[in-house]
């Protein structure tokens, strides 16, 4: 955490300056709240710990140290930072880290997901905007959440499969996937099978899959609509199709915020989020397991 030696901590918690607690063997462990406290009365700057690397901690080591801060604070616009510099730079492994030391410390994958890859990922869309990033950089960031995000996901608990099954997908002309795939992981790991469209699906051909998988739910996740006229004439026969067949209609993203699509999409649920997406399925499918709340903090990782 510090880049500094073993017996640098020994003697600080010989000193009594760094709190420590003795196992009966007489080993040493610290609290993170411990090592906290002595970071910030000065006790890591006053030390000699420089001296024992020959300079100032290494950058991997103070990022590791930020990221401690802001887990143990629970302090959201420091994690989306965080978040922020690693996916714009492209570091698929610093973001996945930086998931699983969230889940680690408690966070959810869900509240990783709505406190941090969402607002993350707004920003670099408003700097895109702006001037301020490259395309590149935003291509870059959405590579790295789909990779850390899914890194994540195939380590957690799942509940127990229920023989539910979801048919999600983007709207034709819809490339923006990262919701969906959020969404996949979350009906996952409620137990559900969730069959991907992926993004870019027409909606006469969601309605064949309709046919084809006799889903209980179908999610439907827009971002941005590329022909609101094609939409309109499409969505009336999905609709028709997905009732006849017992399915319910869920609808989530940016996309209908606007009255006008909003209005085409004929739905059972408009999620605002993950949180009262998992609420609605919990209590319209109730027996569906739940499998996405953290291990208490004090758990080993899982
Ligand atoms: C990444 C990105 C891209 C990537 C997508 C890569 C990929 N593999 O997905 C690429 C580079 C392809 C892209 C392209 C474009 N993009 Co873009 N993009 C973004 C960016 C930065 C992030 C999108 C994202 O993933 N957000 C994160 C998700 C998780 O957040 P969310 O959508 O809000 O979803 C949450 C909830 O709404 C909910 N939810 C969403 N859907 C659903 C569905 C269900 C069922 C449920 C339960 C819940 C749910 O859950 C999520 C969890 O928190 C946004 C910025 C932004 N504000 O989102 C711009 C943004 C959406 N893009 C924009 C634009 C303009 C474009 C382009 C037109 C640019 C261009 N000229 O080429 C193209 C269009 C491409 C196309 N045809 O779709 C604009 C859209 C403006 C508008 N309203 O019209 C935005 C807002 C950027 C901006 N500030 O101007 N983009």
């Amino acid at each position: 955490m510090w880049a500094v030696s073993e017996s640098s901590v020994k003697r600080w918690s010989d000193s009594g300056a760094l709190a420590c607690l003795r196992t009966p063997g007489g080993h040493r462990r610290f609290t993170l709240q411990a090592l906290l406290d002595f970071q910030r009365s000065g006790g890591l700057l006053r030390s000699d710990a420089s001296a024992d690397q020959g300079g100032a901690p290494p950058d991997g080591a103070r990022l590791d140290l930020a990221l401690d801060l802001a887990l143990a604070s629970r302090d959201w616009s420091r994690l989306q930072a965080l978040y922020y510099e690693a996916a714009v730079a492209g570091d698929e492994a610093a973001g996945a880290a930086l998931l699983e030391r969230a889940w680690q410390s408690g966070i959810s994958a869900i509240e990783s997901k709505e406190r941090i890859l969402t607002p993350a990922l707004h920003l670099i869309g408003e700097r895109w905007r702006r001037g301020e990033l490259n395309i590149w950089e935003e291509h870059l960031a959405s590579q790295v959440t789909l990779a850390a995000t899914e890194q994540l996901h195939r380590r957690l608990p799942r509940a127990p499969a229920q023989g539910r099954v979801a048919l999600c997908g983007c709207p034709e002309g819809d490339l923006h996937e990262i919701a969906l795939q959020m969404v996949i992981e979350t009906l996952e790991a409620e137990g559900w099978r969730a069959v991907s469209l992926g993004p870019n699906t027409p909606l006469f051909s969601f309605a064949d899959a309709v046919e084809r998988f006799s889903p209980q739910l179908v999610c439907i996740s827009a971002t941005i609509v590329h022909d609101l006229e094609r939409l309109r004439r499409d969505y009336g026969r999905f609709y028709r199709t997905a009732r006849q067949r017992g399915a319910r209609v869920v609808i989530g993203g940016a996309a209908f915020a606007d009255p006008q699509v909003h209005s085409i999409f004929i739905h059972d649920f408009h999620a605002g989020g993950l949180t009262d997406f998992v609420e609605y399925i919990r209590r319209e499918f109730p027996s569906a397991g739940a499998a996405s709340a953290p291990p208490p903090a004090a758990e080993s990782a899982p």
